[in-house]
């Protein structure tokens, strides 16, 4: 028997054939006001996860009949996986539509991060993206920051269409929405399921707001080769995962000195002037500093033991690390983004690199983020004034 509804938390079609298969339903299950299949089921009340994802092509059909209703568009970013976030070739799609760019986990962002320039930023490189954005806000559906008023605006503008929330997966899609409905008043009954894993939400449903008149949209989120956060197993998620704001680290490096983020990622300082390093990468990684010298030896022997994750059970692409040369004129500092680990901010004086990272795994180049030299502690700040104190090494090993 094949049933003509979807799951409430995930958008998944309902069925009661195949236990192993998406969208599995109990018939008791089925009889609720407000079905949810067993994955989500499982999730919500054991912690368990199943893995199971949509194929690019699920993906697009599934936004794209979304999309065929007059919509505004919330195309969530994970402020600190920026890039990660942006949906390859889903610009088109979205042209027909007005769109906002919702920068979520911001409460990850160092503090020292002025919160004008970065919505000024992802403006910029919305327009790069061939990303026609109205509006931008920086939310944390962890926090509730910005929520309020992006409920407010919602409620104004959204009344003759459905809003929808689209991106990668993992981003925050999900948490953005139940925060919405929290807003509305909606606490009770229905929520979208949220977990720690990318691959949450596996179809496009949506879900009618009583008395504001407001349709929300939830759509999967897509997974990529190019992030770590999709490469690494479960458990080691939660080890690149940064959940409370991140602390920069910075170390002061002479040439020949090397970086080890666990070991997904490494940075050999080959020739240049003694300069800090800043890594903005989850508390609780672990950074290791060694001689260049023995850097293939430690990591031979190492990774998978101190240099962490990649854990045993990782996927086998992950214990092996790609070199690529990278070299900069004195000038402005830049960051080194390591998709889905986090990124680390050069000083501006010139300096020869080697960055290895995973094969796929991409590496991008961007102004640095937020306060420069001049700009550090000057602007407008949100929240609190005070800026995360940096942790500084010095360079004696
Ligand atoms: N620190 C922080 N974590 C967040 C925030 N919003 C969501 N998360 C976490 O991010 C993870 C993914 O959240 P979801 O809402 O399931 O993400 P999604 O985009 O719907 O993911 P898919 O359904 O897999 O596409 C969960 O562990 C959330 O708790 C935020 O503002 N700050
Ligand atoms: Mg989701
Ligand atoms: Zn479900
Ligand atoms: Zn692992």
């Amino acid at each position: 028997m094949s049933i003509n509804l979807v799951c409430t938390g995930c958008g998944a079609p309902l069925q009661m054939e195949a236990e192993n298969e998406r969208g599995y339903v109990t018939s008791s299950a089925f009889l609720r006001e407000q079905p949810l299949c067993q994955r989500c089921y499982r999730l919500i009340h054991y912690g368990q996860f199943s893995p199971s994802s949509v194929t690019e092509d699920e993906y697009r059909t599934s936004v794209m009949r979304t999309l065929a209703r007059p919509s505004l568009v919330l195309y969530v970013v994970d402020l600190f996986d920026f890039r990660g976030s942006l949906v390859r070739g889903i610009s088109g799609s979205l042209r027909d539509h007005e769109i906002w760019l919702i920068g979520n986990k911001v409460d990850l962002l160092p503090r020292e991060l002025n919160r004008d320039r970065l919505s000024a930023w992802l403006m910029r490189e919305a327009r790069r993206q061939e990303l026609e954005v109205r509006e931008v806000f920086l939310v944390s559906a962890k926090t509730g920051e910005g929520l309020a008023q992006l409920w407010e605006a919602v409620k104004l503008r959204a009344r003759d269409r459905q809003a929808v929330a689209i991106g990668m997966a993992n981003v925050g899609k999900s948490s953005v929405q139940n925060k919405l409905l929290e807003h509305a008043g909606q606490l009770e009954g229905q929520a979208f399921t949220v977990s720690p894993y990318p691959g949450t939400t596996l179809g496009g449903f949506t879900l009618k707001l009583g008395g504001s008149g407001v349709t929300l949209a939830d759509t999967p989120g897509l997974l990529g080769r190019f992030r770590l956060q999709d490469r690494v197993c479960q458990a080691s998620l939660a080890d690149i995962v940064a959940r409370v704001q991140v602390r920069p680290r910075v170390y002061q490096l002479q040439p020949e000195q090397t970086l080890f983020l666990g070991g997904l990622a490494r940075l050999d300082f080959i020739a240049g002037q003694e300069q800090p390093f800043v890594v903005y990468v989850a508390n609780q990684l672990t950074v290791h500093r060694t001689k260049l010298a023995q850097a293939d030896e430690l990591f031979k022997r190492q990774v998978g033991a101190i240099l962490t994750p990649p854990c045993p059970q990782c996927d086998a692409s992950l214990q092996v690390l790609k070199p690529k040369n990278m070299s900069f004129e004195d000038g402005k500092p830049v960051d080194i983004v390591i998709s889905g680990l986090g990124w680390i901010r050069l000083s501006g004086k010139t300096v020869k690199l080697k960055m290895h990272v995973p094969e796929g795994v991409e590496i991008t180049v961007r102004p640095a983020l937020g306060a420069g030299r001049r700009g550090a502690g000057k602007g407008r700040m949100h929240g609190s004034a005070r800026a995360a104190r940096p942790h500084i090494t010095t360079g004696r090993r």
